[in-house]
C-alpha cells in the first residue's frame, strides 16, 4: 500500500494537499492556480522536493534548523526519550527528567537575570502565556491599570490572537479584527527604509523615544510592558542602530515597564552571540525563545522569566499560576532541545557564526553593492538582508512594492535557492553550519537570481 502511495508521488502529494490543508500565510484562493511545492527529504543544508529539484536552504527551514538537517543524534534521542517516557505532563507537582534538565541548562545560557522557564510548543503561544504573566505580575503588586503592551509597528511576534495583536503587521490585524484592546504600537528602528537623511543613530534614538512619547500619551500607570525582536526577523531583518536598545532600556526603566526580548528567531547562535540580547545589551524581564531550541526537530518553546518578576508571580501572594498547556515540558521535546544545544556547543557553532561565517557572509555581500539592483545590504552573524530598490542613491523603492522581490524569489527558486522575500528585501537565515563554501556557492546562486531579475524588472519597464 505505502509502495503504492510512493509511485506516483509527487502528482498523488500535490493534489491530496490541495483538496484538504488549508496552507498558514496563503491565499487559499490563489493556491490551487499556483500549486504547491513537497519536499520530501534534506541532508545538511539541502533540501529535495517530489520533482527531484536540490535546493540550498539558505533559510533554515523558516529561521530554525540550527544545526542543519539530518542529525541522526538528535533522532536517536528522540527515539530513545520516547521508549522510555512517551509523555507525561507538568501539571499537579510533576516533572521528568529531560525538563528538569532542560530548564538548568537554559538558566546557564540565558543572560544572567534570567533563570526560571515556563515551556509551551511555539513562538506564539510563549508570547501569549508572556501577555498573561505580565498582567498577572502588575495585578499581583497591586498595580492593576498598568495593562496597556507596546510594541512596533512591523513587528512579528505570532498568530495566535494575543500574539498578532502584540505583531505591528496591518495584514495580520485584518484576520480577526485586531489588535485586541491593550496592545498598541510604535515606530519601528528601520534606518534604511525611514531613516531618511538622518544619521543612523540619531535615527535610532529618534525610533527609541517613541516608545517615551506613547507611555507619556497613555500614562507610565496604564503601561505593563515593551515587547520587540532584537533584530526584527519577518519584518525584513531590520538590525536596530546601536543607539536604541540602550535607550529603550532606559526608558522602560525610567517608566517602569517591563522589558520582553522576543529572541525566538535572534536566539540559539544567529547573530554570533547564544542571544542576540547579549550583543545589544538588553536586560530582559522576559526573553521568549523557540525555532533554533530544538532546530525545528521536535515543537518547543521556552519563555524565561527574570528573578525580579518570579519573585513576584513566584511569591506568596501570588497565589496560583492558572496557566499551562498539555505539551508543556514535553519529555522528548525537551531531549531534544538539550541534544540540539549540545551540537551547537560542542561544534562551536555560536563562536564560528561570529567569527567566520557572519563577517565572510558580510563581506561576500558587499560585493553585491555593485549590482543596480542593491541597495544596502546588512547581516550579523547569518541574519542578513538585501535590500532591492529602483534608486541606489536616493534609496526610492519600487512599486507596487513586493512585486520585485517575489520575482526575485521565483528566481532563486529555480536557480536552487531558498531565500524568502519580505517586501523587496531579500532574508538570509541559513543553518549555522554552513562553511564559507556554502557562502560561495549562495553568492553565486544569488547574484545569477539578481541578474535574471534585473532583465525582468527592465522587460516590464520598472527601472
Ligand atoms: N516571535 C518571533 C520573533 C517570530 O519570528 C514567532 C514569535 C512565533 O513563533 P511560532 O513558533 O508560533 O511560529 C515568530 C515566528 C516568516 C515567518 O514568514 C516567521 C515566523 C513564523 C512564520 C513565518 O518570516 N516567525
Amino acid at each position: 500500500m505505502a509502495q503504492a502511495v510512493r509511485r506516483n508521488s509527487s502528482a498523488h502529494w500535490k493534489a491530496t494537499d490541495l483538496s484538504h490543508h488549508i496552507h498558514p500565510f496563503t491565499d487559499q484562493h490563489a493556491l490551487p492556480g499556483q500549486g504547491v511545492r513537497v519536499i520530501v527529504r534534506a541532508e545538511g543544508t539541502y533540501l529535495f522536493d517530489s520533482d527531484d529539484n536540490k535546493l540550498l536552504d539558505a533559510f533554515a527551514g523558516l529561521w530554525c534548523v540550527n544545526v542543519g538537517y539530518g542529525r541522526k543524534e538528535i533522532a536517536q534521542v528522540a527515539y530513545d526519550q520516547m521508549v522510555q517516557l512517551p509523555y507525561y505532563n507538568t501539571f499537579f507537582k510533576t516533572t521528568t527528567p529531560p525538563t528538569a534538565e532542560l530548564g538548568k541548562v537554559l538558566a546557564d545560557l540565558a543572560p544572567k537575570q534570567l533563570n526560571h522557564v515556563f515551556y509551551g510548543l511555539s513562538g506564539s503561544d510563549a508570547n501569549d502565556t508572556i501577555c498573561r504573566m505580565v498582567r498577572h505580575y502588575w495585578n499581583v503588586l497591586g498595580k492593576k491599570t498598568k495593562k496597556t503592551i507596546i510594541s512596533r509597528q512591523n513587528g512579528y511576534h505570532g498568530s495566535t490572537m494575543a500574539s498578532a495583536s502584540l505583531g505591528g503587521m496591518k495584514a495580520m490585524h485584518e484576520v480577526g479584527d485586531l489588535p485586541l484592546p491593550g496592545f498598541v504600537h510604535i515606530m519601528q528602528p528601520y534606518w534604511f527604509g525611514q531613516g531618511g537623511d538622518m544619521p543612523p543613530d540619531e535615527f535610532g534614538l529618534k525610533a527609541a523615544r517613541a516608545l517615551e512619547e506613547k507611555i507619556l500619551e497613555l500614562g507610565a500607570d496604564n503601561c505593563a510592558a515593551f515587547i520587540g525582536e532584537p533584530i526584527q526577523g519577518a519584518g525584513g531583518v531590520i538590525i536596530p542602530p546601536a543607539s536604541y536598545w540602550p535607550e529603550i532600556q532606559r526608558i522602560c526603566k525610567k517608566y517602569d515597564l517591563l522589558l520582553i526580548a522576543d529572541e525566538v528567531i535572534c536566539g540559539f547562535g544567529r547573530t554570533g552571540h547564544w542571544f542576540a540580547s547579549e550583543y545589544f545589551k538588553i536586560e530582559a524581564d522576559f526573553m521568549t525563545m523557540a525555532k533554533g531550541l530544538t532546530s525545528g526537530y521536535l515543537p518547543l518553546s521556552g519563555l524565561m522569566v527574570s528573578d525580579r518578576v518570579f519573585a513576584v508571580i513566584g511569591g506568596d501572594k501570588a497565589g496560583e499560576l492558572t496557566h499551562g498547556y498539555t505539551y508543556s515540558g514535553h519529555p522528548a521535546c525537551c531531549a531534544v532541545a538539550i541534544e540540539n544545544i549540545r551540537i551547537i556547543r560542542d561544534e562551536g557553532l555560536v563562536e564560528k557564526v561570529r567569527d567566520v561565517t557572519g563577517p565572510y557572509l558580510a563581506k561576500r555581500l558587499k560585493e553585491l553593492h555593485d549590482h543596480p539592483l542593491v541597495g544596502e545590504t546588512r547581516n550579523l552573524g547569518l541574519i542578513g538582508a538585501i535590500e532591492l530598490v529602483k534608486d541606489k542613491a536616493t534609496r526610492k523603492t519600487f512599486e507596487p512594492l513586493g512585486d520585485v522581490g517575489l520575482i526575485c524569489r521565483e528566481h532563486c527558486f529555480k536557480s536552487g535557492l531558498v531565500m524568502r522575500a519580505t517586501r523587496d528585501t531579500m532574508l538570509i537565515s541559513p543553518p549555522l553550519t554552513w562553511t564559507k563554501a556554502n557562502v560561495d556557492e549562495f553568492m553565486t546562486l544569488t547574484r545569477k537570481a539578481l541578474d535574471l531579475t534585473l532583465a525582468d524588472v527592465r522587460k516590464k519597464g520598472l527601472l
